[in-house]
């Protein structure tokens, strides 16, 4: 195989899985803050191309557990797909297998998995258009749905207390006892902040924990890139499967519109471009109940304009507690991106919780429909 771009050779890797065709070359794919993702090109124009991920096993403790669970849901969503004599190759993950049928290869102290890739279809950090929006909003709502009947208790814990905020705001106090005091004066102003309005954010975290709301097989991780489109910009299949796992659907709709209806990436520096994009709210939401269909309940609708602000606090939170930390969970550009990454989203949770009422009401009425 080729080497590109300074691209390992990953033949040690690669011949363990049992694949079509050859290699010819490979190189980076993706943005994700986590794994590392390389696309496998094949020698044959008319084999399949593959997608090669190392897992981030500091991360995945439990790399065993978490790819049985992406093997059961994307299972599970298989059988669904070939009921309704749908392609179920450009509508959800299919693992490749090693030649021992395993999911995954540990290879020199590093865990790989290989997936088909979809050439068709592409990823967007930013949605170019309200319609993709929506198209995406539907796809992770067509997700929840399509998990409705798999109990959640049967998929393992890929991380402990991944979106609880009581416990993030507890590993935020211990990077602050431990930190360089000057990292600790630059985040000063973002720390008053959490400071401030932690406990009124805390509110759907206590509604939780007091079983409000039922407990689901959720996705985790709705950032818009892990949606895939084909070019004509309809959303075809939900990816990057790790942290399903049991949860709120609040985490799911809170974090699609973080990075789906919102005016600015993840990461701006420039603040003043941080805001809510109210006719892609609409989308998003739009696009998730008619994905989700009529599986929420009550409870949880009215608590849904309430998640925005949760999940980009959390993600605030957890972004500034990796800068006290020194970087050693994100991947970063540079050594202050974690910083202005939570700068952004704190600032974000702030301009979502002081346009609460908009979405309130864009919920509201889109709810009344079924009622
Ligand atoms: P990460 O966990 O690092 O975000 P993802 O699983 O989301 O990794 O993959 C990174 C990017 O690779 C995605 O945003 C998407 O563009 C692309 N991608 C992932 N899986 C596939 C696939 N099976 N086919 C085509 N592209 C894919
Ligand atoms: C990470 O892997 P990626 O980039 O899709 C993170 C998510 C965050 C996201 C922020 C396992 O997701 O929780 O929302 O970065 N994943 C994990 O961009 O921590
Ligand atoms: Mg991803």
């Amino acid at each position: 195989m080729k080497e590109t771009m300074n691209v390992p050779d990953f033949s040690g890797v690669v011949d363990k899985f049992i694949i079509q065709g050859e290699i010819k070359e490979s190189f980076p794919y993706g943005n994700g803050h986590i794994n590392s993702t390389y696309r496998l090109v094949n020698q044959g124009a008319e084999l399949p191309d593959y997608l090669l991920q190392r897992i981030n096993s500091d991360v995945f403790v439990n790399v065993s557990g978490m790819m049985q669970n992406i093997e059961y849901v994307t299972s599970h969503i298989r059988k669904k797909l070939i009921n309704q004599r749908l392609n179920h190759h450009e509508r959800v993950l299919t693992l490749i297998h090693t030649s021992e049928a395993k999911r995954y290869v540990y290879h020199e102290g590093q865990y790989w998995r290989l997936f088909e890739f979809m050439s068709a279809l592409r990823s967007y950090d930013e949605a170019p258009t309200t319609q993709h929006v929506y198209g995406g909003g539907e796809a992770f709502g067509s997700f929840l749905s399509q998990l409705s009947d798999f109990e959640p208790s049967r998929l393992n814990i890929t991380i402990n207390n991944f979106h609880d905020l009581s416990y993030r705001l507890k590993q935020l106090s211990y990077a602050i006892e431990s930190a360089d005091r000057k990292l600790l004066s630059l985040a000063r102003v973002e720390l008053d902040y959490i400071n401030r309005v932690a406990e009124d954010i805390l509110k759907l975290h206590h509604l939780k924990s007091k079983g409000v709301f039922p407990i689901r097989v959720v996705h985790n991780d709705t950032k818009f890139n892990n949606v895939l489109f084909n070019d004509k910009g309809h959303a075809r299949c939900v990816i990057d499967l790790d942290t399903v796992m049991p949860g709120l659907v609040h985490y799911d709709f809170g974090d699609g519109i973080r990075t789906g209806a919102v005016t600015s990436a993840e990461d701006t520096e420039d603040l003043q471009t941080v805001d809510l994009d109210i006719e892609r709210f609409k989308a998003f939401t739009e696009g998730y109940l008619n994905g989700v269909g009529d599986v929420l309940t009550e409870g949880e609708l009215t608590y849904l304009p309430h998640s925005t602000v949760y999940m980009s606090f959390i993600m605030g939170v957890r972004f500034l507690t990796d800068f006290l930390n020194s970087n050693i969970y994100f991947k970063v550009k540079h050594p202050m991106h974690n910083h202005v990454r939570a700068k952004c989203q704190l600032k974000l949770s702030e301009i979502l919780n002081a346009r609460f009422n908009e979405m309130n009401e864009v919920v509201n009425s889109r709810v009344k429909v079924f009622r």
